[in-house]
């Protein structure tokens, strides 16, 4: 072979390692082209090993060119694989990009159960009126419970059946009314005594529409000298025009509670029909909300306070009552169930 065969040979590979490498397109293929033509079985090598049929003095010659061509194609190697790791990288990149035109996650905003949007709107009422308001423990004594509230040992309303107890002294309360005895004996000697107690309470009943064994209780107490029937009549009609309407109406009707004398049921008008009659309100025009009374002489001289000299009036209602009648909710255990779908209907102002 002479020398202007094996240049030619020569120059054809490279044409046609040049070609080659402009159609390659992926890192896979850059390596398969690399050892075709760079590596020691290529083309390149075996042109390499027939330059010993050259004349001795054209043999530095062509290695010169032999090594011209691989530093060429190393360099086209080195380019096009530079290209390749970018087109790579960035491919990379966009498929990694996030989508800022995708819409986020909904957030739904929160909001007060109606048990305690019922509570917050009647401490309001209250607060406007100069009470304050006060909690207290859940686990009571006896004392307080029963005994300090005119409800003596052998009084039915202290029976097991209705009571939780946790020891003989110790029981789950059964109204918030022993926190308004710890009120009074905490302001005693001071008058007056306005204080509004919302809480939950126990009871061992059956769970029904209308009755749940854990419930929100919210007592109000007033103590002062020269406290009347009136007075409370007064407040229960404020309380119910704040809640229910401005042409509210309350009527009291006599009963009977241990801790209050005289004692009185106290009716709304029915919130369903106005007054006309309807099957909410049995036909009668009137809806029961709450109980109350002038607080018993005995209770009142219990707490420190001597009936001879200061007189008071109590009330006290269930919360949950008083929102199923406000938002018109029929069974009282959908209050305790936290579906979202009830709970929901309760997210406006
Ligand atoms: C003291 C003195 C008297 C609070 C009162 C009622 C009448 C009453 C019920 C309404 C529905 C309980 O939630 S309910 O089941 N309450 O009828 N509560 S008078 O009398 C008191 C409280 C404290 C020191």
């Amino acid at each position: 072979m002479d020398f202007t065969a094996l240049k030619a040979q020569l120059d054809t590979l490279r044409d046609h390692a040049v070609t080659k490498l402009a159609s390659v397109s992926d890192t896979k293929s850059l390596n398969e082209w690399r050892v075709a033509y760079l590596g020691k079985k290529s083309e390149v090598s075996g042109l390499a090993k027939q330059m010993g049929g050259l004349a001795p003095e054209e043999r530095p010659k062509f290695g010169q060119l032999l090594n011209d061509v691989r530093q060429a194609l190393e360099a086209e190697w080195e380019e096009k694989r530079n290209i390749l790791e970018r087109a790579e990288q960035n491919a990379r990149l966009s498929a990694e990009t996030i989508d800022i035109t995708l819409p986020g996650r909904e957030t739904q905003p929160g909001a007060y159960h109606p048990i305690s949007r019922v509570i917050r709107e009647i401490e309001d009422v209250f607060l406007g009126m100069g009470f304050m308001i006060a909690d207290g423990p859940e686990v009571e004594t006896d004392l307080y419970n029963f005994e300090m509230l005119n409800l003596p040992k052998d009084h039915p309303a202290r029976d097991m059946q209705d009571t939780f107890y946790i020891t003989d002294e110790l029981l789950m309360r059964t109204h918030t009314s022993p926190m308004q005895v710890r009120t009074m004996q905490r302001m005693h000697p001071q008058v007056p005594v306005k204080v509004l107690v919302p809480g939950r309470v126990y009871r061992r009943d059956e769970d029904d529409a209308t009755h749940s064994h854990a419930f929100t209780q919210i007592e109000g107490l007033v103590v002062d000298k020269n406290i009347r029937m009136s007075d409370l009549k007064g407040i229960l009609e404020q309380f119910a025009k704040a809640l229910f309407g401005e042409n509210q109406r309350v009527r009291l009707r006599p009963s009977f509670f241990p801790f209050t004398e005289p004692s009185a049921e106290v009716d709304l008008v029915c919130v369903h029909c106005g007054g006309d009659g309807c099957r909410v309100c049995k036909e009668t025009g009137w809806i029961e909300i709450l109980g109350s009374g002038m607080v018993h002489p005995r209770v009142l001289d219990m707490a420190g306070y001597d009936s001879s000299i200061y007189s008071g009036f109590a009330f006290g209602m269930g919360a949950e009552r008083i929102a199923m009648l406000k938002y018109g909710i029929t069974d009282i255990r959908q209050l305790y169930q936290n579906d979202l779908r009830f709970l929901r209907q309760f997210t406006g102002a």
